[in-house]
């Protein structure tokens, strides 16, 4: 196929480092159980499991200065940031399996950077329940998985916001976020005034998914790197249990296939964050699995009937 010419490389960062709930840490062998690898090479992938990151274990601690667990945060992030950015270097599309959503910081970051050496714009599509857009004295947690969008946005430790080459890693003008139906207060209030374009879950019933993502990809052209952030609580716990912090109110299993549909017509996915799987909380491993069919989507597979031209 035409997706991802230079191969996919997958990168297990198995920690639950930054969340408050056990268990993510088991997401990327949950991923390749469900077949990830597989999947993607019947589709003419060629696909490189580059195995797991190796870091801290998790401590368990209380929040200190309003962060749980900011140093190994930091180690593990600096980690991926560097694996990531040596993947889209040799010209491979890197699959994150993550781990919780603290690690958007270091894979956004990665892959901001690629694009500044490379020239190429940037657009993140954040699927989520959560803006994930707590600072230290906003979080109700101190869990720095509610917080990367501000790092990557330059609010939050130096640790995490300079890991890639500048700061902020990333423009809130690149970033759209889709799916959000959870946000604490204060948090919102700063997503407003950093001027973060939100496609929230009364968007997606007012206009339906098709005009959400026609937005959401509006200005994408021939050069754009389109990077994909699934938290997999994006999706509506009916189909998808196996997450910490569930939120009633998402998204079909039809709308999340039609996202991810649309995003492979485009062709300019250039890497993909799969995180927040928790394989603990999970019934038969039916939450990977469902990640991996959206997975197939967004590289091309298709249910249409309809003939493509060509
Ligand atoms: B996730 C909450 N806003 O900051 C907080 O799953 C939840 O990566 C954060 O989106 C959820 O603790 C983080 C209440
Ligand atoms: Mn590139
Ligand atoms: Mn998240
Ligand atoms: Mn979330």
């Amino acid at each position: 196929g035409h997706f991802a010419a230079g191969g996919v490389s997958l990168i297990g960062v198995p920690t639950d480092i930054g969340a408050g709930t056990l268990g993510s840490r088991m997401g990327p062998e949950a991923l390749r159980v469900a077949g990830i690898a597989p999947a993607l090479q019947a589709l003419g992938v060629k696909v490189r499991d580059r195995g797991n990151l190796q870091g801290p274990a998790n401590p368990w601690l209380a929040a200190v200065n309003g962060f749980r667990h900011l140093p190994e945060v930091a180690l593990w992030n600096r980690l991926l940031h560097d694996a990531m950015h040596a993947e889209l270097r040799a010209g491979r599309l890197p699959i994150m399996l993550g781990g919780d959503h603290c690690l958007g910081i270091g894979s956004i970051s990665a892959v901001a950077r690629h694009c500044r050496a490379s020239g190429q714009p940037l657009r993140v599509l954040w699927f989520d329940a959560h803006a994930d857009f707590n600072t230290a004295t906003l979080t109700p947690s101190g869990n720095i998985h509610g917080m990367p969008v501000a790092c990557l946005c330059g609010q939050g430790p130096e640790e995490l916001t300079g890991l890639a080459d500048r700061v902020p890693a990333m423009a809130p003008a690149d970033i759209r976020q889709i799916g959000i139906r959870s946000v604490d207060a204060g948090e919102k209030r700063l997503v407003h005034d950093m001027g973060i374009e939100v496609f929230d879950m009364r968007c997606i019933d007012e206009w339906g998914m098709r005009q959400v993502m026609e937005h959401a990809l509006a200005g994408v052209d021939h050069r754009t790197h389109l990077h994909v952030s699934l938290d997999v609580d994006f999706l509506d716990p009916d189909i998808a249990p196996g997450v910490g912090t569930t939120v009633r109110g998402g998204p079909t299993y039809r709308e999340a296939q039609l996202c991810m549909e649309m995003i492979a017509d485009t062709g300019r996915l250039g890497s993909l964050d799969v995180v927040e799987l928790n394989p603990a909380l999970d019934v038969r491993n039916q939450t990977a699995e469902l990640a991996v069919d959206l997975i197939e989507s967004l590289f091309g597979k298709s249910t249409l009937m309809r003939q493509a031209d060509g």
